[in-house]
């Protein structure tokens, strides 16, 4: 039922967000040039014409609205915590229609239609933008468009690259993707006591939730797991069918696999397919951790199949929301607003747990 209505916003938003995209975009005309004798004099008076005009094409823009207007681009639909996070945000909104107006765009994996679908928010005078960015780099010019329409945004679930410099965005509500890769890594060397080979199945390349998660392993195994090999890393795309084809290779590849660490539970799910259709035991001759503490991964551990996830929730709308009012009234808030997660490792999943668990 749930689904089905989140289904039926989803369309309804896309509908929507086409024809306001094109019904509220605006036709006032940049002040003409000075041409008097007093050129310099004219010059300014000029410029500060266009200059109330682009203010006025701004309020003009602006959403006009008492309700919240919130222009969420999300990523796609590639693992079943993506799906998760998407109901949240649309059964938030749904519930709440007298303050809320959400619009949603669904970018299908691709940047290119992430930065077209913030394009369109900008064009319809949203209040507040909110995304998670697909990869790290690559944000400066819409994000600069953004700061010039005057329109908060907030950063969901994935970061940029530092490098860009963090006055781009307004704020980011997001797990801490560094301490969940050292979590894995700590629940892997006491899995394998210190010694064994293991393999990481990473995520999309260049997002920071795979290049962080990453991190915090690598390093946590460098400096503390002198007889941990990892022998090989490569991306699954945060997929369930590339983890599954991935894993598939490195168990031709290498017989000796003690492990595998994934960035997220999707791949893990894949990973337990490919490992017992090689004839091994998953979570027993291979040991498997994943990331994200969805319900697949829950009821394989229950089932003995994996032995750890390190939870990054996706039930965020209740902030995002929260936040994006703040931003509207004018309000500060903190730079990054961290989700706080667990660690479930086999001796605290039971079925009680598994019955309690929200996504
Ligand atoms: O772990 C993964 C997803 O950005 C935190 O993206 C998110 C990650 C999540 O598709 O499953």
């Amino acid at each position: 039922m749930k689904k089905a209505i989140a289904l039926l916003m989803g369309l309804t938003m896309a509908a929507s967000l086409t024809a306001c995209g094109g019904s509220q975009s605006t036709t006032a005309t940049a002040a003409p040039a000075a041409q008097t004798e007093k050129a310099a004099e004219g010059d300014t008076e000029a410029a500060k014409a266009e200059e109330q005009t682009e203010a006025a094409k701004t309020e003009e823009k602006k959403s006009g609205n008492d309700k919240l207007v919130v222009g969420f681009a999300q990523i796609g639909q590639e693992s079943g915590w993506r799906d998760a996070e998407t109901n949240d945000v649309q059964w938030y909104a749904a519930r709440n229609t007298d303050t809320i107006e959400l619009t949603f765009a669904d970018a299908q994996q691709k940047q290119e239609n992430q930065i077209k679908a913030i394009r369109n928010f900008i064009e319809m005078g949203v209040d507040v933008i909110v995304f998670p960015p697909v990869v790290e780099t690559g944000w400066e010019a819409v994000l600069t468009e953004c700061q010039e329409a005057d329109i908060p945004v907030i950063l969901v679930d994935r970061g940029i690259d530092a490098s860009a410099g963090d006055d781009l965005y307004t704020t980011m509500i997001a797990s801490d993707h560094v301490w969940a890769g050292e979590q894995a890594a700590i629940v892997m060397n006491d899995l394998l006591e210190g010694n064994g080979k293991v393999v990481e199945l990473e995520g999309t390349v260049g997002a920071s939730a795979a290049v962080q998660r990453k991190k915090g392993f690598d390093e946590y195994i460098a400096a503390n797991c002198p007889d941990i090999e990892i022998v090989d890393s490569q991306t699954g795309d945060f997929t369930r069918a590339m983890g599954k084809e991935v894993m598939e290779s490195f168990l031709k590849t290498y017989s000796d696999i003690d492990a595998v660490f994934c960035h997220n539970d999707d791949m893990a799910l894949g990973a337990i397919e490919a490992i017992k259709e090689a004839g091994k035991k998953p979570g027993q001759d291979i040991k498997i951790i994943g990331v994200d503490g969805v319900k697949g991964a829950f009821e394989a551990i229950l089932a003995g199949e994996m032995n750890c996830t390190v939870e990054c929730t996706p039930i965020l709308a209740e902030q995002i929301f929260d936040t994006a009012a703040k931003l509207k009234n004018g309000e500060t808030v903190d730079k990054w607003i961290m989700s706080a997660d667990g660690v479930y490792t086999e001796d605290k999943v039971t079925q009680e747990v598994v019955d309690g668990r929200q996504y």
